[in-house]
């Protein structure tokens, strides 16, 4: 039979190799700064308080979380209480970039991935606006990522994202169904300790 190419929703964008090594580098470096003043914490599961296999942080005005009474976000830092640290220049220079968005952004999500962790397929979906896309950066061990359609069960893609490459989830792909089905691990040397860090970029209000 026929097997009909896969099309995924317009508004989703790929720059592979968007930031070369030193530019990688340069983002590990101030990620390290970030999570000395937000370290890392595993979030749970709403109801359920199942952890999740990876560990997160913020930087911005807004941060998202977890934990058994739901999905948020909030200016704190859950287990510090103390205001995320502010966004790198580097990131809003990327929004700049590739967002075409006039308002910036105000919550940059950091998952940690360590050895084992994966993440379910989702929608994000808990902003007030839908009309500025999600910007994702990719550092360190490469990983499969899963992306569907805006309705679950529809039809999946996988894409190989490596250390660098920057997707965006704009317009009609903006409620894409996503996940990451597996991360090599070790495949980067990025990272001394090796695993992998997602930077998701967000617009949380409508502006
Ligand atoms: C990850 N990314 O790459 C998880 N969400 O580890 C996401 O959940 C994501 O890459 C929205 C838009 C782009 C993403
Ligand atoms: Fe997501």
């Amino acid at each position: 039979m026929l097997e009909l190419p896969t099309t995924l929703p317009e508004g989703f964008r790929y720059f592979p190799g968007y930031f070369d090594a030193s530019d990688q580098r340069a983002m590990v470096a101030l990620l390290r700064d970030v999570v000395k003043q937000a370290p890392l914490y595993q979030p749970v599961m709403p109801r359920t308080g199942t952890p999740f296999s990876v560990q997160m942080t913020n930087c911005g005005s807004l941060g998202w979380v977890s934990d058994r009474t739901g999905y948020r976000y909030q200016r704190e830092h859950p287990t510090t209480g103390a205001p995320w640290p502010p966004m790198p220049e580097i990131m809003l220079k990327l929004w700049e970039d590739v967002a075409e968005c006039l308002a910036p952004p105000e919550a940059c999500l950091v998952n940690f991935y360590g050895e084992g962790a994966k993440m379910g397929l989702h929608q994000d979906r808990d902003e007030s606006t839908f009309e500025a896309p999600v910007v994702s950066v990719s550092l360190g061990d490469t990983a499969l990522f899963r992306v569907g359609q805006t309705t679950r069960g529809g039809k999946t893609q996988s894409i190989t994202l490596t250390s660098g490459d920057v997707i965006v989830f704009g317009g009609a792909a903006r409620l894409c169904y996503h996940g990451i089905s597996k991360v090599m691990w070790g495949s980067s040397p990025l990272l001394s300790a090796g695993g992998r860090l997602n930077l998701t970029l967000r617009r949380v209000t409508p502006f």
